[in-house]
């Protein structure tokens, strides 16, 4: 097979048609998200099978609620409008330096959400925007932390890739490829130490995962039987490089070897929360399990990169027509009569609305304070002497 074969086979993989899409309700659902029926029981079916590595798979059939489905919409739909947002404020130079979007993976982090409590953890590397509002992170917060503004998450200090919300659980925001998992096995060592029923969630992407450190710190968790969910997300491209270029195996659920994984259709939001909810249980009795999201950016890796020199718009657009994750819960509101198009349509308006004054909040935040650049840095009490760049005169002496 040429190259240019294996790129076009491993690119009509990425297209799956939504028509997949079947579902039965249990009781005749009528539009009313404030009354009763919003916990009436819906029944959907995942996309596809999940595909499972030394381990049964869990059931297709999920169970969700009007008022679950309506939430995943609206939450997909806002994560979507952020990302936009954030794209124009990067362009007209209020957003600097590294900014990593996630439009297109929003079904992982909504679907993985819905299946845990924020006493769980979850690390992830710098595509970490949508991870931090599914936590409970606030638009201000957000676009302050893009903005290096002081109301930011990280006190403007972080930017875009170190988002963090340390009360519930979201612990960050990581540049290093790779360099989180290990520190998310940290987390979890931690909670299988006090026993407290918690699980940690450590993302990292297709990319990441050929690195030695991945299955080094694998390697800990599942001597240790630790409850690590390693999530791939397989996005099939690190930066510009299609994953088949760079994996001998693109089967990252299989790559733990002894340890179990299953294949999830990471755009839809339904069977990620299924998978998770399978993957908490499993890990508290059993130890670690990797869970491979197979999903797709739609921007580029990165502000820099236009996305479009090593795939074709072709395949971004047939994914964006066959597999989009909020297009996909849209027609599941619309089949079960939940909302109407223009219902789903004002939504969407609202959520530009709430966006777009966010922005305004977050641009009424001041600058740190130049002060700002000595805290959080060192331990306090060693009297750190901090020097110019020609290393002759103390120029402070740290407290
Ligand atoms: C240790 C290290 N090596 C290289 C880089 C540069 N780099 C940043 S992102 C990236 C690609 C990672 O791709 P993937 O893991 O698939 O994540 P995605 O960006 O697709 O979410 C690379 C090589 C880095 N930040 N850290
Ligand atoms: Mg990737």
């Amino acid at each position: 097979m040429s190259l240019n074969q294996i790129a076009s086979s491993s690119r009509s993989k990425l297209l799956r048609p939504l028509t997949s899409i079947s579902s039965s309700s249990s009781s005749s659902l009528r539009r009313s998200f404030s009354s009763s029926s919003d916990d009436k029981t819906i029944t959907v079916e995942t996309s596809i099978p999940f595909t499972a590595h030394n381990c049964d798979p869990p059931s297709r059939t999920v169970e969700t609620t009007p008022k679950e489905l309506m939430s995943f919409f609206k939450d997909m739909a806002l994560m979507r409008r952020m990302e936009i947002a954030a794209d124009s404020l990067y362009k007209s130079k209020l957003i600097r330096g590294f900014c990593h979007l996630y439009d297109g993976q929003e079904a992982v982090a909504v679907g993985m959400e819905a299946a845990i409590t924020k006493k769980d953890c979850i690390i992830t590397a710098y595509r970490d925007h949508c991870i931090y509002l599914g936590r409970g992170g606030t638009l201000v917060e957000a676009f302050a932390e893009l903005m290096g503004r002081k109301a930011g998450c990280s006190k403007g200090k972080g930017g875009s890739m170190h988002f963090y919300k340390k009360d519930s659980g979201f612990y960050g925001g990581h540049g290093i490829v790779g360099a989180q998992v290990p520190l998310g096995i940290g987390l979890s060592f931690a909670q299988k130490y006090s026993k407290d029923g918690t699980v940690t969630f450590a993302m990292y992407g297709d990319g990441a995962a050929n690195q030695g450190q991945l299955f080094e710190a694998l390697n800990m968790a599942a001597l240790w039987d630790l409850p690590a969910i390693l999530v791939c997300e397989n996005n099939h491209y690190g930066m510009g490089t299609a994953e088949w270029r760079a994996a001998k195996s693109p089967a990252y659920y299989k790559r733990g070897d002894y340890v179990p994984g299953l294949k999830v259709d990471g755009m839809d939001a339904f069977a990620v929360k299924q998978a998770c909810k399978f993957a908490k249980e499993h890990v508290l009795q059993k130890g670690p399990i990797i869970l491979e999201m197979d999903t797709y950016r739609y921007h580029g890796h990165s502000m820099s990169d236009p996305g479009s020199t090593y795939r074709t718009r072709d395949e971004i657009s047939g994914v964006r027509q066959e597999r989009d994750p909020v297009e996909r819960i849209r027609k599941l509101v619309l089949s079960h009569d939940l909302a109407t198009e223009k219902e789903l349509k004002d939504i969407e308006k609202e959520i530009r609305k709430e966006v777009d004054d966010a922005i305004a909040q977050a641009k009424e935040s001041p600058m740190p304070e130049p002060a700002e650049l000595f805290t959080n840095v060192y331990v306090k009490g060693f009297g750190v002497e901090a020097y110019g760049a020609d290393r002759k005169e103390v120029r402070a002496v740290l407290p």
